[in-house]
C-alpha cells in the first residue's frame, strides 16, 4: 500500500542511485491489474505543441474533482497524473504547460488541491493534478484520507499512461518522490520530473541539482528543468506529454 509515512521530508537524497528495495515495494499495490502495454510511439509534430495553444491543448476544460474512486471519470484512453510534494508547483506547472492561467487551482498554502482533479483534452486524454503529499499539521484523518484517495487512483486506474513528478529544483527529493518513483519503475509507467522553480535559483546551480537528480534516479525517469513563472522547459514538457498521451 502507499506509505506514506511522517512529512516525508526526510533527509537529502544521499547519494546513488534509487533501488527497488523491498521496503519500497511498500508502495506497490499488490493485487494491482495489469498495465496497459506502454509501449513507444511514433513520432509526433513537437511543434504543433508550442506555447500550449497546439491541438494538444487548445480544447482543455476541467472535467471533474473527485473525492472517491466513485468519482473518477471512465476509466478509458489515457492520462497522465501530476504528483509531488505539497506545494512543489504541480497546479502551476499544469497552467504553464497548457497556457491557461486559473485553469488548475493553485496557492501559496500548502495542501490546497486535496482533491483528485481531471482536465479533458478531447479524445479521451486527460491530464490529472493530485493532492500533494508531505503538507504537515494536518488531522490524521486528513492524511489517511489522502493516503486512501492516492491508493485506489494508482491501483486501479488503468488509462494512467504517465506520471510527471514534481519536485521544487531547491530541495531535495522526500522519501515519498523516491517511492513514488520506485512504484512508477514497477508499474511499467513512463515517468517524467520536473524540477519546478527553476527561476529561483542561478542556472548553474539548476544544472547541478539537474544532474545530481538525473544520477540518483538513473533510468527510472527522465528529468528536466522548469518554470512555470518563466515558461522554461515548458515545450520539453509538452513534447514529453504528447508522446506519452499519444497524441499527435
Ligand atoms: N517562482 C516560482 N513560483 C512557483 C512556481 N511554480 C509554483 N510556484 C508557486 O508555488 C506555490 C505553490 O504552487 P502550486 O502550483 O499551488 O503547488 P501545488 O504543488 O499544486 O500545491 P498543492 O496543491 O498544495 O499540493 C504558489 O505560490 C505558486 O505561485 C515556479 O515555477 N516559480
Ligand atoms: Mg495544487
Amino acid at each position: 500500500m502507499l506509505n506514506v509515512g511522517k512529512d516525508g521530508d526526510g533527509p537529502a537524497a544521499a547519494a546513488g542511485p534509487v533501488v527497488l528495495t523491498s521496503a519500497a515495494r511498500s508502495v506497490i499495490i499488490t493485487g494491482a491489474p495489469t498495465r496497459r502495454d506502454f509501449t513507444p510511439h511514433g513520432p509526433f509534430r513537437v511543434t504543433a505543441h508550442r506555447d500550449g495553444r497546439g491541438p494538444l491543448f487548445a480544447n482543455i476544460r476541467y472535467l471533474v474533482s473527485a473525492n472517491d474512486a466513485a468519482g473518477f471519470p471512465p476509466d478509458s484512453g489515457r492520462e497522465v497524473a501530476f504528483a509531488g510534494r505539497s506545494n512543489a508547483g504541480k497546479s502551476s506547472a499544469i497552467n504553464r504547460i497548457t497556457n491557461r492561467k486559473g485553469l488548475a487551482r493553485t496557492s501559496k498554502t500548502p495542501g490546497r488541491t486535496q482533491l483528485v482533479n481531471f482536465f479533458d483534452l478531447g479524445n479521451d486524454r486527460r491530464l490529472v493534478d493530485l493532492p500533494g503529499y508531505g503538507f504537515a499539521r494536518v488531522p490524521d484523518r486528513v492524511r489517511d484520507h489522502w493516503r486512501g484517495l492516492m491508493q485506489s487512483y494508482f491501483e486501479g486506474r488503468m488509462s494512467l499512461a504517465g506520471l510527471v513528478l514534481v519536485v521544487d529544483v531547491r530541495r531535495p527529493l522526500t522519501d515519498f518522490d523516491k517511492q513514488m518513483l520506485e512504484w512508477a519503475l514497477s508499474a511499467g509507467c513512463p515517468t517524467r520530473m520536473l524540477l519546478t522553480k527553476a527561476d529561483k535559483v542561478s542556472r548553474g546551480a539548476g544544472a547541478a541539482s539537474l544532474t545530481k537528480v538525473r544520477r540518483h534516479v538513473g533510468a527510472m525517469a527522465s528529468a528536466q528543468l522548469f518554470s512555470a513563472l518563466k515558461g522554461t522547459g515548458a515545450d520539453d514538457a509538452r513534447e514529453w506529454l504528447a508522446q506519452t498521451l499519444d497524441i499527435s
